[in-house]
């Protein structure tokens, strides 16, 4: 025996017709508001994956990355951290970002560098549900990212005035010639665009006549190699280097120790023991702060920052320099006077290093 169907009549099937048809429309409707709504609504979790492009030991930028986010996390109820280091090889970056994201696991996945926002946004197509924060960088419009850029042009300023109160005889083992060097790692914007001008602004503002030499290491761990590009440059006449090359700086920090010349360096902070007849100073950057306030902010819900880039720099305190720092505070009184003077003078807007889009 079939089970019993109510017989349909033409006004039944014409109803029920029609409901398909709403059923129809009511799907489009939803499939149309998803996709002007951006992406998917985030992994519900806090759990934070933090994605270093590189190895954390030997670069403070990365070491404070690890350790703004461990602060939020540990100022956050129900939060927890995994920290994921993918070494020196950029080509295997995107493979073992989009497996963390692809992982489900994470409700926000925080980074740094310029190179990153481009590999997030290949990542968040792929899987619409990941979240991401780079600091060091800028990107604006994409939902899933949110960047934060630091003026590294007023970073960059301040190292360069040191560096040229330095070779212009401002502290021992400076020599008559007015040469600095720039030991990087790899071209990069940032680099380009902010650091490097910067430091140059820094130096033609002590001397215009001071001439700056750059070498490139080619990575960012070869101490060795950047310790024999500081060789050459120490012969050829530098007598102090900002090196931009992670862990690769020890070669010249070492080698400017045995050659009796000096060091001026970005991000250090005043608790690290340098040498110093080696290190002048260090401009640093607030990552740890920034990364600790971000990371809190997203994960304790706060919108509007996803799709957004931001600016920081040294009116907002993110940009600075290491004055208490005792291998700064080893230089002559003079030398001191003039750079701090310069410093109170950058606060109050001179030079103004505006930074408009990126
Ligand atoms: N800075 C480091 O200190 N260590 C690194 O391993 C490192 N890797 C980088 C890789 C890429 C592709 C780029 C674009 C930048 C890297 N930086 C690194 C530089 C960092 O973003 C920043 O510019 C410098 O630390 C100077 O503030």
């Amino acid at each position: 025996m079939g089970e019993y169907t109510p017989a349909q009549t033409s006004w039944t099937r014409k109803v029920s017709r029609m409901k398909r048809l709403k059923t129809a429309a009511a799907i489009v409707a939803v499939l149309l508001l998803l996709s002007s709504c951006g992406p998917a609504a985030p992994y519900d979790s806090l759990k934070v994956g933090v994605f270093v492009p590189g190895v954390a030991s030997g670069s403070p930028i990365y070491e404070m990355l690890v350790e703004g986010a461990c602060r939020a996390v540990e100022a956050t109820p129900g939060a927890a951290l995994t920290v994921v280091e993918a070494g020196f090889n950029q080509a295997e970056w995107l493979d073992k970002l989009s497996a963390m994201a692809g992982s489900g696991k994470f409700g926000l996945i925080v980074t740094s560098n310029p190179a990153l926002p481009e590999l997030c946004a290949v990542v968040a197509e792929q899987y619409p549900r990941a979240r991401f924060l780079v600091a060091d960088a800028w990107l604006e419009g994409n939902d899933a990212i949110h960047t934060v850029l630091y003026n590294q042009l007023e970073q960059g300023y301040l190292a360069g005035y040191l560096a040229g109160l330095v070779t212009t005889g401002g502290a021992p083992g400076s020599n008559p010639e007015k040469k600095v060097g720039l030991v990087i790692a790899q071209t990069y914007p940032t680099l380009d665009k902010l650091i490097e001008p910067g430091f140059r602004a820094g130096l033609k503002a002590v001397d215009p006549a001071i001439e700056l030499e750059t070498r490139v290491v080619g990575n960012w761990f070869d101490a060795a190699k950047a310790g024999e590009l500081a060789k050459g440059l120490f012969d050829a006449g530098v007598d102090i280097i900002l090196p931009i090359a992670g862990g690769a700086n020890q070669g010249v920090l070492s080698v400017a120790a045995e050659s009796g010349r000096r060091v001026v360096l970005l991000e250090s902070g005043t608790g690290v023991a340098y040498d110093p007849e080696v290190v002048v100073g260090s401009a640093w950057i607030a990552q740890d702060r920034l990364v600790e306030e971000k990371v809190k902010a997203l994960l304790g819900g706060v919108e509007g920052l996803y799709g957004t880039a931001e600016l920081r720099g040294f009116a907002e305190g993110y940009i600075g320099f290491a004055d208490e720092a005792p291998w700064f505070l080893a230089l002559p009184a003079a030398t001191r006077e003039r750079f701090t003077a310069a410093e109170k003078a950058l606060a109050e807007g001179e030079p103004a290093f505006p930074v408009t889009g990126f």
